[in-house]
C-alpha cells in the first residue's frame, strides 16, 4: 500500500504533464464538445424552435382572439408540450436512483502477463471513465440512505473500445443463476397489489422469497450489515462479483475478480441515522458526492485485482463461477494496481447519468468471461434493458456511452440515428473492402478458445449447492459491534413481516450460519429456536470482511458543524474553525436562525462598527449561519462542537433543537465537543454526565471532547482529535 501511495507521488506531475496530450477526461470532453452540448445558460441565445426558427413570444399560446379557442396552428406550443409529454425515457427496471460522476482511471503496474487489455497494461495512459453509484430497490425519486446494496458502475473509455465494469458495493449476489434474476426482483420490489413499500426489502415478499433460497444466505448476511447504509458513495468499496477472464498475447486464461477500495475507508451510517436522512435529505449521498466534487475534494478509489490461474481453478472449497462465494482475500490476496479519481460532475444529469447505458458485455480484447451463469445471463440482459429504455439499438450513439476510439462497421438507420454514414455500401464482402475484418496488428476482440462438452442440462455443479460456510466466515469476520448492528438489522428486516411462517423458516436458515445469531434474532422475534445447534460453526474468519479493518483517522472531508448564538465567543470559534479545517474537514456554522450571528464582542459594543472589508472568514463581530437549527440536524454532520460564550449558551440552553442535535449527535456515536461555557449545554443534555469534565479536555471512549477551561493552542488540538474521533466512531 505505501508503495502504491509512492508510486502515486510519483506519476502525478507526470500525469499532469501528459493530461493534455493523453487520453484522458479532456479527450472525452472534446469528442462531447463535438456533440449537442450547448450552454443554455450563456448569453445572447435567442430562444427557437427545434428546427430553428426564432420565437418571439412564448408566454401565450396563439388563439383565435383573446378569449378564443388554441389554434393547432401553433407549431411552438406543440412542439414544447410534445418535448416535455415524452421526457422521461423508462426507469431502469432496478437500480433506477443514481448518481454519476467524471473521472479517470490510472494504471501503476502493468499486468501484461495476464491480459493484452491497454487499459491493464499500459502504464503511460490515463483513462476516462464515468461511474453511476445506485440503490437497487426504489424508484428514481427514492431516498439515497436506505437499507440497499449500491451498484457501483464504471464506463472505461479506452482507446480500444469501452469496458463496463457492472458492480455492487457488496462481493457476493443472492442468486446463482440469472434465470432466476426476475424473481428475486419481483419479490425484492414495492409488493405488486398496493406498491408498498419503496426502498426497503423488509416485507414479506421479500423474506418469503429469500428464505426459500438457501443460495441466498451469504448475501443476506452482507445485506443485514452495515455495508447497506454507507456514509458515503465516497466511502464504499465496489466488486465485479462475478468472475471474468483475462487473456494475455500468448492467449493464456487467468480467472480474475475486480475490486474498488476507497482512499477514505469504508465507512457506514447506523440505522437510526439513515432513516432520519431518508427524510430530513433525500439527496444525501447525491449531495454528498456532488458537493466534494464541487470543492475539489475528488473521490479516489484504489482498484485491485485477484488473480487465479487456471491450473487452480478446483482449489478451492467453492466453484469459481458461483457468484454467491468469494475468495477470501487471505488466500488470494488483492493486487492494487491502479487508482480512479472522480473529478467532474455531470453537465446535465438526464444526459450523462440517466441515459448512460452499461452493459456486463462491453468488454475490451484480453478481457473475457467465465462461465459464471449469473453473468452470462447478464450478458443478454443488459443489451435487451437498454433496448428498451432507448426503444432502439441506438444508444451507443448518445454522448455519454459513444466509444473515444474511431469505430465502424455495417450497422444500419433505427431510431434516433445520429451517424451519417456516407457511401455506397452497407455490407460485407463489398468492393472497397471497407471496414476490413480486423488483422492480428489490430489487435482484435479474440475469445478465448475454451474447450467445451457436456450434455445440455439444467443441474448445478455440486459445489454451487453449499450455501452457509462463507455466511458463517462472514458472522465469524465481525466484530461485536458489527455483530450487534447485523442483529438488529434482522430484527428490523423481519419484524416488519407479518407472516410468521417466513419469521420462522428464515431463522430456521440462519441456524445454519450460526446457533448464537439465529438465537439473538430469535429472541427479539418472540420465536423459539433449538437450544442445541444443529451446524457446529467451522470458526473461520477473513479479517478484511471487518469494516474496522480500513482506513480511520483521517478527518478528511468529514462535516463539522458549530452550533452558536448571538454571544458567542468568536476567538475560541475562529481558532477551533481554523484548526478543524486545517486538519481537512469541512465546517459549518449552525445558529438558532439563518444570517448574521453576533459576537459577543459585537453584543457588547453594539455600537461598534465592523471595519469594512473585515473578512467573514476572520471577523470577530460575527459569523454567519450556514443552516439554523431547524433547516438542518445532527444527521447531516459528522461531528459537532460547541465554543463557548455566557450568552450564546443562555439562548442555547432554551433551545429544544439545540438539544435535539446533540442528544442525536450522541445516540448516533458522533464526536461531540465543548469548550469554556458550551460544557455546561452537554450538561443539560442526555449525554452522561461522567463522560464530560469542566476541568481539563479529556477524550471519552463515546467520542465526547470537553475542556471547561479553554486557553488556546491545547485545547483546539484536542478537539481537532475529535474530529478525527469523528471518523473513528462512525
Ligand atoms: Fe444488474 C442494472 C449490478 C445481476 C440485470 N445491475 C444494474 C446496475 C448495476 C448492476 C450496478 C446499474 C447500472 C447503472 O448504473 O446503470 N447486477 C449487478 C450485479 C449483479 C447483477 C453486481 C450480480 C452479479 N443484473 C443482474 C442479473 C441480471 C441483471 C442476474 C439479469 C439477468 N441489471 C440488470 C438490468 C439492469 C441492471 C435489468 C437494469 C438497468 C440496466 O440494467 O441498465 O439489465
Amino acid at each position: 500500500m505505501t508503495d502504491l501511495v509512492n508510486r502515486l507521488a510519483a506519476t502525478k506531475d507526470k500525469l499532469a504533464e501528459d493530461s493534455a496530450t493523453k487520453p484522458g477526461s479532456s479527450k472525452k470532453d472534446q469528442i462531447l464538445e463535438q456533440e449537442n452540448r450547448t450552454q443554455d445558460q450563456e448569453p445572447g441565445h435567442v430562444l427557437a424552435t427545434p428546427t430553428g426558427v426564432k420565437i418571439d413570444h412564448t408566454d401565450d399560446t396563439l388563439k383565435a382572439g383573446e378569449r378564443g379557442p388554441t389554434l393547432m396552428e401553433d407549431f411552438h406550443f406543440r412542439y414544447s408540450i410534445t418535448q416535455f409529454d415524452h421526457e422521461r425515457i423508462p426507469e431502469r427496471v432496478v437500480h433506477a436512483r443514481g448518481s454519476g460522476a467524471h473521472g479517470y482511471f490510472e494504471l501503476f503496474e502493468s499486468q501484461a502477463e495476464f491480459t493484452s487489455a491497454k487499459v491493464l497494461n499500459d502504464t503511460s495512459r490515463k483513462t476516462p471513465v464515468f461511474v453511476r453509484f445506485s440503490t437497487v430497490q426504489g424508484s428514481r425519486g427514492s431516498a439515497d440512505t436506505v437499507r440497499d446494496v449500491r451498484g457501483f458502475a464504471v464506463k472505461f473509455y479506452t482507446d480500444e473500445g469501452n469496458w463496463d465494469l457492472v458492480g455492487n458495493n457488496i462481493p457476493v449476489f443472492f442468486i446463482q443463476d440469472a434465470i432466476k434474476f426476475p424473481d428475486l426482483v419481483h419479490s425484492l420490489k414495492p409488493e405488486p397489489h398496493n406498491e408498498i413499500p419503496q426502498g426497503q426489502t423488509a416485507h414479506d415478499n421479500f423474506w418469503d422469497f429469500a428464505s426459500l433460497m438457501p443460495e441466498s444466505t451469504h448475501m443476506l448476511m452482507w445485506i443485514l450489515s452495515d455495508r447497506t447504509i454507507p456514509r458515503s458513495y465516497r466511502m464504499m468499496q465496489g466488486f465485479g462479483v462475478n468472475t471474468y477472464i483475462l487473456i494475455n498475447e500468448k492467449m493464456e486464461r487467468h480467472f480474475v475478480k475486480f475490486h474498488w477500495k476507497p482512499v477514505l475507508g469504508t465507512h457506514s451510517l447506523v440505522w437510526d441515522e439513515a432513516q432520519k436522512l431518508g427524510g430530513q435529505d433525500p439527496d444525501y449521498h447525491r449531495r454528498d458526492l456532488w458537493e466534494a466534487i464541487e470543492s475539489g475534494n475528488y473521490p479516489q478509489y484504489d482498484f485491485g485485482i485477484q488473480i487465479v490461474a487456471e491450473k487452480d481453478e478446483h482449489n478451492f472449497d467453492f466453484d469459481l463461477l458461483d457468484c454467491t462465494k468469494l475468495i477470501p482475500e487471505e488466500q488470494v490476496p488483492v493486487r492494487w494496481i491502479g487508482r480512479m479519481t472522480l473529478d467532474r460532475n455531470p453537465d446535465n444529469f438526464f444526459a450523462e447519468t440517466e441515459q448512460v447505458a452499461f452493459c456486463t458485455q462491453h468488454v475490451v480484447p484480453g478481457i473475457g468471461f467465465s462461465n459464471d451463469p449469473m453473468l452470462q445471463g447478464r450478458n443478454f440482459s443488459y443489451l435487451d434493458t437498454q433496448l428498451n429504455r432507448f426503444n432502439g439499438p441506438n444508444f451507443n450513439e448518445v454522448p455519454i456511452n459513444k466509444p473515444i476510439c474511431p469505430f465502424f462497421n455495417n450497422l444500419r438507420d433505427g431510431f434516433n440515428r445520429q451517424r451519417i454514414n456516407k457511401g455506397k455500401v452497407n455490407y460485407w464482402p463489398n468492393r472497397y473492402v471497407n471496414p476490413r475484418p480486423a488483422a492480428e496488428e489490430d489487435h482484435p476482440y479474440m475469445h478465448f478458445p475454451e474447450k467445451t462438452e457436456g450434455l445440455k442440462t439444467r443441474l448445478r455443479a455440486p459445489k454451487f449447492k453449499e450455501h452457509y460456510k462463507q455466511a458463517t466466515m462472514f458472522w465469524n469476520s465481525m466484530s461485536d459491534v458489527e455483530k450487534d448492528h447485523l442483529v438488529a438489522a434482522a430484527r428490523f428486516e423481519l419484524g416488519r413481516v407479518d407472516d410468521l411462517r417466513i419469521q420462522t423458516r428464515q431463522v430456521e436458515n440462519f441456524l445454519n450460519v450460526d446457533h448464537e445469531f439465529a438465537k439473538r434474532v430469535a429472541d427479539g422475534l418472540g420465536i423459539k429456536i433449538p437450544s442445541e445447534a444443529a451446524v457446529q460453526n467451522h470458526g473461520r474468519q477473513s479479517p478484511a470482511l471487518s469494516q474496522l479493518n480500513t482506513v480511520f483517522g483521517s478527518p478528511a472531508t468529514r462535516k463539522v458543524a458549530f452550533i452558536v448564538a448571538d454571544g458567542y465567543d468568536s476567538t475560541q470559534l475562529l481558532e477551533l474553525r481554523g484548526a478543524v479545517k486545517a486538519a481537512g474537514a469541512m465546517t459549518f456554522i449552525i445558529g438558532p436562525r439563518r444570517g448574521k450571528i453576533k459576537s459577543s464582542k459585537q453584543m457588547e459594543n453594539p455600537e461598534e462598527e465592523e471595519p469594512e472589508g473585515t473578512s467573514p472568514e476572520t471577523s470577530d463581530y460575527g459569523i454567519y449561519a450556514d443552516f439554523s437549527l431547524f433547516t438542518a440536524k445532527s444527521t447531516l454532520f459528522d461531528a459537532i462542537i460547541v465554543p463557548g460564550g455566557a450568552q450564546s449558551i443562555n439562548t442555547l440552553k432554551n433551545n429544544g433543537e439545540a438539544f435535539q442535535w446533540i442528544n442525536e449527535a450522541y445516540k448516533h456515536f458522533k464526536t461531540i465537543g465543548a469548550v469554556s461555557d458550551g460544557v455546561a449545554l452537554l450538561r443539560e443534555s442526555a449525554i452522561p454526565p461522567s463522560l464530560i469534565s469542566i476541568d481539563e479536555a479529556i477524550t471519552s471512549e463515546k467520542g465526547v471532547v470537553t475542556a471547561g477551561v479553554y486557553s488556546a493552542s491545547k485545547e483546539s488540538e484536542s478537539i481537532v482529535g475529535s474530529a478525527i474521533e469523528a471518523v473513528k466512531s462512525v
